[in-house]
């Protein structure tokens, strides 16, 4: 599915051509997993799968909105949203109600059918990326003026209040600001970020899909957060400037272990290990240090599985696998966790061999194949024409 394809089923569906493009796209991120609600730092970047929006203006109040991958549609009245029984349709109604709560002046109604090519429940935040392309592109249609950063915190909103995610602002982030070869190293405290290069000739960043979603994710990713912040009540006790995980260490979390259930302090201690790690990944990055770099996302894995408990035993096979290959520089999950992906960083001449061996490992294993994509970095959300 590309802009084009999306294009042609508007037109298709509502007899009619778009009069705006956008593309959004879904993200990777190479460190710091579970530290963007902590207030930490996180390492993401937009990649080359993207959701792509048609849009038409109406003159009534009237918005038709078509799922292009599903086949599937529904109608609203601008003046009475409502969320919806189909979950994909929350996340346009989520952006939408968002803006006309701040007072965005979304005039009139509209037409939209979206589509694209990252794969749901993935671990990619094709959520995050249909959230940020649609308020992307009804800023650019009504021409309401919001700056990225504010559209991203939209995105966060809706995930929170349409699809009941207590998300970070890592994904939206990384879709609105993404650029062509670099990372973004953001601060989740200060919404402020820098961008690090990321283009490593000898380099591949392979993907590769367990195929499963475990259906306590979402509920699981919100406990995780509440578990974090009964862990910040316990250490604030201790030391008032603690405001956020970001702000201890591991050894603040050590010296108030017997105060915290087993729970807190697993997920506290994880969250404080990986706020070093990422710091350490980032010198050894600015080093061109892959090696260190990749050992790093293998710690980060062991401490995602074991102390914030939120791989299963798919991901921990497909790391596993790569762990002593040569050519594999580090493997870890990616994102909220209980399914989804792997990101590894592979030597671009062992790739397809060791592509072929991990989906055959894979296939042997568990009876259907780990699907696998060669991602690259790209820039945020554009407008494709319009
Ligand atoms: C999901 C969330 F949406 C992000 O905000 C982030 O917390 C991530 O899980 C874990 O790092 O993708």
């Amino acid at each position: 599915m590309n802009a084009s394809l999306i294009a042609k089923s508007f037109q298709e569906k509502f007899n009619a051509t778009p009069t705006l493009q956008v593309k959004a796209p879904g993200r990777i991120n190479l460190i710091g997993e579970h530290t963007d609600y902590n207030d930490g730092f996180v390492l993401p970047a937009a990649i080359d799968k993207a959701i792509y929006f048609s849009l038409k203006p109406r003159e009534d109040d009237q918005i038709r909105l078509y799922a292009v991958d599903l086949n599937d549609e529904i109608n609203l009245d601008l003046q009475n949203l409502k969320k919806s029984k189909k979950a994909w349709a929350n996340f346009l109604i989520g952006v939408i109600n968002e803006l006309l709560e701040r007072g965005a002046q979304i005039t009139n109604g509209f037409d939209l059918a979206f589509g694209g090519d990252v794969p749901l429940g993935a671990g990619m935040s094709s959520s995050a990326a249909i959230e940020s392309g649609m308020g992307f592109a009804l800023n650019q249609m009504f021409e309401l003026g919001l700056s990225r950063l504010q559209l991203a915190k939209i995105a966060q909103l809706a995930e929170h209040n349409f699809a009941g995610v207590k998300c970070g602002i890592m994904d939206m982030y990384a879709s609105l600001f993404g650029k062509s070869e670099h990372l973004i190293k953001l601060d989740c405290r200060s919404l402020s970020h820098e961008y690090l290069p990321f283009s490593f000739d000898e380099v591949s960043v392979v993907l590769f899909n367990t195929g499963v979603k475990h259906n306590l994710a979402d509920s699981a990713y919100n406990k995780r957060r509440e578990e974090c912040e009964r862990g910040v009540e316990v250490l604030k006790q201790r030391n008032p400037d603690i405001l956020s995980l970001r702000d201890a260490t591991s050894d603040d979390v050590n010296a108030a272990k017997s105060e915290m259930t087993e729970d807190v302090y697993k997920r506290c201690f994880f969250v404080t290990s990986e706020t070093r790690r990422m710091m350490e990944a980032t010198d050894a990055l600015n080093n061109q240090n892959l090696i260190r770099f990749g050992e790093l996302m293998y710690e980060t894995h062991d401490g995602l599985s074991q102390d914030y408990e939120v791989s299963c035993t798919e991901l921990d096979f497909l790391v596993n696998l790569v762990r002593d290959k040569t050519g594999v520089f580090g493997a870890r999950m990616m994102g909220g966790g209980f399914g989804g992906c792997t990101i590894n960083l592979i030597d671009k001449s062992k790739a397809r061999e060791i592509i072929c061996d991990v989906t055959k490992a894979y296939k042997d294993q568990f009876g259907f194949e780990a699907e696998h994509f060669e991602v690259c970095i790209t820039d945020g959300c554009t407008v494709v024409s319009g």
